[in-house]
């Protein structure tokens, strides 16, 4: 077994989940500000591939050209020095005040305006660092009263962003697709698009709906009572999953952000099985960066700031190896059979079959037994999931 992180498992952190400083709405920061050099070196020392940002966490929103400057070069000395990447960048459209109704979906036009040209921007450095994913998170894209809000009109405006950012990285020839990140409420009340459901349905209505696609988050979901590991299947089902932000959450709260399996273990189970085994072939169903967005708790110092970071990164890899082992298992391959999941990619109609032939197919109704199939054999499923339980636990 091996639980020792490199390059070619592509782990890649947030620059504001390591540099989280523990700050809460009910305490101030409990860690130091961490510096973006130290932050690149401990995380190519920890086993990472990359490191993600937002605009503001790399250099303070209202910083001067030359400070942003300076801090953009002082990452790319790091990046150099180190061999890490940049797969992803984000814009923060929610910590400064302007933003406090959002900002492609503000009322205030303006400020909508504003918020487009700080995207413009940082989508410009997006492709000046070689990233080709950029995420989309509008936490602040929604309200906290009904009439506050024209939820029509504010999906027309959240269109009208994306169409035109797809059409910027269009003309620029940048190889850049995009990421909307959903969150069902936190920090406003009801925040737009807030499911993956919800997302997949908008994106169809865009202009380029080939350059949008998701990046789900474990604990946002699960903030829904949604099944996580269900929502990224249909992800890929519809080609959908660009990215991936893996934390850890314990049911319908506040979003906790804990590290990756510190919350639902079997639905994480579920999860690595799914994007490192769930190919056709037994293979990756998703090849991009497993991307880890945490916030290590406020208890910890910064020695427990990179304990937590090595914790995400070995937790998958014991998942990665548990779940191949519950692949491997004849008991889980017979088990398998007998619950007729294999069945499922049967079609349900023979080849050429349409409904006039099902009509006169008399053993599919009239001679089909269904006290039989009421009264007869289980399925078997509950032995199934403990088979997965087991090899979780280790005891298989
Ligand atoms: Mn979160």
């Amino acid at each position: 077994m091996t639980v020792t992180p490199t390059r070619e498992d592509k782990f890649s952190f947030g620059l504001w989940t390591v540099g989280y400083d523990g700050a809460d709405p009910f305490g101030g920061p409990t860690r130091a500000p961490l510096d973006v050099v130290h932050a690149v070196e401990k995380l190519a020392e920890h086993g990472a591939y990359g490191l993600t940002f937002h605009d503001d966490d790399l250099f303070a929103f209202g910083s001067t050209d030359l400070e942003r400057q300076k801090q953009i070069d002082r990452l790319t000395a790091a990046l150099a020095d180190t061999g890490l990447i940049v797969p992803m960048i984000t814009t923060n459209l929610f910590s400064a005040p302007v933003f406090k109704d959002g900002g492609f979906t503000s009322n205030d036009r303006a400020v909508r305006r504003f918020a487009l040209r700080k995207v413009l921007r940082n989508i410009d450095l997006a492709a000046e660092l070689g990233a080709k994913t950029f995420v989309m998170w509008g936490g602040r894209e929604g309200a906290e009263y009904d009439a506050a809000k024209d939820i029509r009109q504010a999906l027309e405006r959240y269109r009208e962003a994306i169409n035109l950012l797809g059409e910027y990285v269009t003309d620029k020839g940048y190889d850049i697709r995009f990421a909307i990140e959903p969150k069902p409420n936190e920090p406003r009340g009801d925040i737009l698009l807030p499911t993956v459901g919800h997302a997949l349905a908008f994106i169809t209505t865009l202009e380029r709906p080939e350059l949008v696609g998701v990046n789900p988050e474990v604990g946002h979901e699960q903030m829904a009572g949604l099944n996580f590991a269900s929502g990224i299947a249909q992800a890929l089902y519809q080609g959908k999953l660009f990215h991936i932000d893996l934390n850890g959450q314990r049911g319908i709260k506040y979003d906790q952000d804990l590290v990756f399996g510190h919350g639902d273990l079997h639905n994480a189970f579920a999860l690595v099985d799914l994007l490192e085994h769930g190919g056709v072939d037994g293979g990756q169903t998703y090849q991009g960066p497993r991307h880890f967005d945490y916030k290590p708790s406020r208890t910890e110092d910064e020695s427990g700031v990179w304990d937590s970071a090595a914790a995400n990164m070995r937790t998958y890899l014991l998942l990665k190896e548990r779940t191949a082992a519950f692949r491997a298992d004849p008991e889980v391959k017979e088990a398998l059979e007998a619950a007729k999941v294999l069945e499922l990619s049967q079609p349900t109609l023979a080849d050429g079959e349409g409904y006039a032939e099902l009509l006169a197919d008399a053993s599919a109704y009239e001679g089909f037994d269904t006290d039989r199939y009421f009264n007869g054999k289980g399925f078997g499923f509950v032995r199934l999931q403990q088979l997965a339980t087991e090899h979780l636990l280790g005891a298989r």
